[in-house]
């Protein structure tokens, strides 16, 4: 078996960068990136046999830990049945019916194949229901490359340090408004001189790709009077916290009503799955049911859907599980909060649930322009001590670590351990 810079030698030769998505190239932390063979629970496996404690899963979606065997037995099984038909199957109604019936501010959904494209087609409905034409979008959110969010986004586009992206058109960017994270005034500032123009706010309701960050008490609740007063639609980012802050997600936890929310990462239980629902008023602007369009070959799919079917039941029919991931997440982040103020270490940690980030700021980190002032440099060395000792985080300042189901105690104060060890 190669080893991981065999492999990053190989691949940078094939694949841009050498990776398929920008993050796992591991450039704002240089070192290099470990090639996975294998996961189980909460662990992965590098391709030379080293074992880590992972706070990545996969970036949300392996929410019960890896490898989980409700997922992977009824995955298993639906492949002697076929991989793809391109038609319609009872599978998707069942999941859509499920998802309605579980979700109350989904009346109608779309599945699709990824996040960006779950934002992308949302907000095309949005402008199509509205009949306006500009965004309302937050500097340091990120959802997805779609070329109008590529505007001051978070996640990759900030952990490389560059406003955009090349290649986005001007006139694309141009209907795409930007606010500041819980700054209502800078929402209200766009309605007013934007007056009947604004189709849309997209929020990610918790921050989670400028590092974590919470919404201010009354934000996400202003969001949605402003939307109202200025008749445009209040879209839930949801591809993050999405049945990981609570079953009904940010919108539950927060008890805010988006009109429309997208979903990613764990609706997919580990595959591609993305989807977009809301208003049912509003969906019905969607081809073939009204004028927007939007397609998608895989859109659906059996084994997909089978996929994220078993894991959004197990999480709807378990709700232990949510009890047993905000413990875990007090153990983790509470734990790590507790070592910073001990050691008066200039950090932060801004956490919810299962989610959580360490700043290398003094903080508090509250909007881009805060989290922007972590010292990237050292969380690149934090990154590369925990990585020697075993333990995967996400390879940017301006990522989250996620919290699975199997993620023990143990885990927990293990991790908890050698974070004290690189403090002391
Ligand atoms: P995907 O197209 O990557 O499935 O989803 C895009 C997206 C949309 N909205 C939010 C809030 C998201 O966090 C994401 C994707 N998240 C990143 C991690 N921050 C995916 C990891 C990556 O880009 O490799």
């Amino acid at each position: 078996m190669p080893t991981s810079a065999e492999l990053m030698e190989r691949a940078v030769k094939v694949i841009p960068g050498g990776v398929n998505s920008p993050v796992r190239a591991f450039q704002s932390v240089g070192c290099t990136p470990r090639f996975i063979a294998r996961a189980d629970g909460p662990y992965v496996w590098d391709v030379e046999g080293n074992r880590y404690l992972d706070y990545i899963g996969s970036w949300g979606p392996m929410i019960l830990g890896h490898n989980d065997p409700v997922v992977r037995e009824a995955v298993q099984e639906a492949c002697g049945r076929g991989m793809s038909f391109g038609a319609a199957t009872e599978l998707e109604v069942q999941i859509a019916e499920f998802i309605c019936d579980t979700v109350p501010h989904v009346e109608m959904i779309r599945m699709v194949n990824s996040g960006t494209e779950a934002v992308m087609s949302a907000l095309r409905l949005a402008r199509g229901f509205t009949g306006r034409d500009k965004v309302v979008k937050f500097a340091g959110n990120y959802h997805g490359h779609s070329d109008c969010m590529l505007v001051e986004a978070g996640s990759g586009v900030m952990t490389a340090g560059v406003p955009g992206s090349a290649g986005v058109p001007e006139g694309c960017a141009r209907d795409t408004l930007t606010a500041a994270y819980n700054d209502l005034e800078s929402v209200r500032a766009l309605f007013e001189s934007n007056p009947g123009q604004i189709a849309a706010v997209i929020v990610e309701p918790v921050a989670a790709n400028m590092g974590v960050v919470l919404p201010a008490p009354g934000f996400l609740e202003g969001l949605r009077a402003l939307c109202d007063e200025a008749g445009a639609l209040l879209v839930f980012d949801e591809v993050i916290c999405g049945f990981r802050l609570a079953y009904g997600g940010a919108a539950e936890r927060f008890s805010v009503r988006p009109d429309l929310v997208t979903y990613g990462k764990i609706i997919g239980g580990g595959m591609p799955v993305g989807a977009f629902g809301g208003r049912a008023d509003v969906m019905n602007h969607m081809a073939p049911a009204g004028p927007v369009y939007q397609a998608g070959t895989l859109s659906g799919n059996p084994i997909a859907m089978t996929a994220g079917f078993a894991q959004l039941r197990e999480l709807h029919d378990h709700p232990e599980h949510y009890e047993r991931l905000e413990a875990a997440g007090e153990r983790l982040f509470g734990g790590i909060a507790k070592l910073l103020e001990d050691r008066s270490a200039p950090c932060c940690v801004n956490h919810i649930g299962s989610i959580g980030s360490t700043f290398f700021a003094p903080g508090p980190v509250t909007d881009y322009a805060s989290a922007k002032a972590s010292d990237t440099d050292a969380f690149a060395r934090y990154f590369r001590f925990m990585l020697d000792r075993g333990f995967s985080l996400a390879p940017s300042q301006f990522e989250a670590m996620f919290i699975s189901c199997a993620h023990t105690d143990e885990h927990i104060d293990e991790t908890l351990a050698a974070i004290a060890e690189y403090l002391s």
